[in-house]
């Protein structure tokens, strides 16, 4: 390892760049899976629509971001909601390349991920018809293209995510006991209903043989809940529980809405404990509120001010709890920060979703490396096609980049003796190790 000492802007940002660009990415939030959960294979007849290994260059055009840009321009007045749902997922991807990337200029983030990750699959970006890449695409094997883009992103371990209350996902954990072994991947046991939606989540655990009660939260039912998320950590290997919760969350829970209270008690009495017995930290994404617009399916999805009292409160109460959190509004990011000073078992993590763009990633990390030092995540890509990896960190790198290379010209400033050996440091922490450790804590 060489230890050159660092003392000039352009001497620093290169070897800022030079580490991040080396140090393999352990991605610890995407929706991505193996092929053994199956993948839809437009051309090559092995289809299997429902797979849930999304990539591909009709996934990455119709990615629920784009659904959401196109509707902008092209109306529900022009186009019916049910009428672009009805398409093909190739007649979608075709009417949103002419109206965002053709007959548009594609400036948007989303827009711009696509036109990076076909630049770097050695793709010209500049074609009128899908046409031209479909070929490239239906040659491509779907494990060795997992490889390919892994290698070509720099990203060395998968963290899917696996709700256990969605019936395609858990039947395919049910039908083949292996289908979480491919080393490339590692699981997290996602459970919004059962913290959102007691009632639900009950009914439908009793009929998977938990005697878990609908309407009052007994001794009994703690205790078949907390089996049943202890069945479900030992058959995924999940190496962390996840949630997504509405702006309007709190804990402990105002008023006297019975769902609430109940989640409450499941958060309190079932999940937390078992993550403790285990040492798994539980994830929390804050601030999303569903289906503002359930036309647009996953695009209709809207951001709300959360409340992060709520979380100190439930690190200060449960202390041999670990928590990732990350929020969704940008409203939440400093006093978040703030309350990570506070308390060491709160992981900072990512820029979520409509925050995922180089103006808003530049902002938070700046803010978070000031309060924070190097503890904490600053990014996690949250693909939902495989093939996203390849823009999410290229983007994702190079502000990060920016923002270190900033942070280092002001600390060599001071007289400290900065060296690669440092920087290559930082970056393994941000990159990997701070998320690795805090799983080993
Ligand atoms: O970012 C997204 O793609 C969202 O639709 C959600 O999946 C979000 O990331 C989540 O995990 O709930
Ligand atoms: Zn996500």
């Amino acid at each position: 390892m060489t230890t050159a000492h660092l003392t000039d802007a352009p001497s620093i940002a290169a070897a800022v760049c030079d580490a991040l660009d080396r140090q393999g990415v352990v991605d610890m939030h995407t929706h991505l899976y193996p092929p053994s959960f199956g993948t839809p294979v437009p051309n090559a007849g092995r289809t299997d629509p429902a797979g849930l290994l999304l990539w591909g260059i009709d996934e990455l055009v119709t990615y629920h971001y784009l659904v959401a840009e196109v509707y902008r321009v092209v109306p529900a007045t022009v186009l019916p909601y049910d009428q672009f749902w009805e398409m093909t997922k190739r007649q979608q991807a075709d009417h949103i390349w002419r109206h965002l990337f053709v007959e548009r200029t594609p400036v948007s983030e989303a827009c711009r991920g696509v036109l990076t990750t076909l630049q770097k699959l050695g793709l010209d970006p500049n074609e009128k018809s899908l046409d031209a890449y479909r070929p490239f695409f239906d040659r491509q094997d779907p494990s060795k293209y997992i490889d390919k883009v892994m290698e070509l992103s720099n990203v060395a371990s998968i963290t899917m995510t696996n709700p256990v209350f969605d019936d395609n996902e858990r039947g395919r954990w049910l039908a083949d006991p292996q289908v979480g072994a491919d080393p490339r991947f590692r699981a997290v046991l996602r459970i919004d209903p059962l913290l959102r939606d007691y009632p639900s989540a009950a009914r439908r655990m009793n009929a998977w043989g938990y005697a878990v009660s609908a309407d009052e939260v007994s001794a009994n039912t703690i205790e078949e809940a907390r089996r049943f998320l202890r069945d479900w950590i030992d058959k995924q290997k999940a190496i962390y529980l996840a949630v997504s919760l509405p702006p309007d969350w709190r804990y402990p829970a105002e008023g006297s809405d019975a769902t609430a209270r109940a989640g409450q008690r499941m958060l309190e009495d079932v999940v937390l404990p078992v993550c403790a017995e285990r040492g798994l930290p539980f994830a929390m994404m804050i601030g999303s509120r569903l289906r503002v617009n359930p036309d647009l399916g996953d695009a209709g999805d809207m951001v709300g001010r959360a409340d992060v009292l709520s979380v100190v409160h439930l690190c200060q109460r449960f202390p041999r709890n670990k928590f990732f959190v990350t929020m969704l509004a940008r409203e939440n990011q400093h006093e978040l920060c703030v309350a990570a000073r506070k308390f060491g078992n709160l992981m900072v993590f990512g820029c979520w979703w409509f925050l995922n763009n180089p103006s808003l990633i530049e902002e938070l990390e700046r803010m978070r490396i000031e309060l924070l030092g190097t503890s904490f995540i600053p990014q996690h890509s949250d693909a939902r096609v495989l093939d996203q990896l390849l823009y999410k960190w290229d983007h994702s790198r190079e502000v990060i980049a920016k923002v270190l290379a900033d942070k280092y010209a002001d600390l060599a400033r001071t007289g400290f003796r900065l060296t690669t050996d440092h920087v290559q440091r930082d970056v393994r922490l941000m990159l990997r190790d701070n998320f690795l450790e805090f799983l080993r804590r």
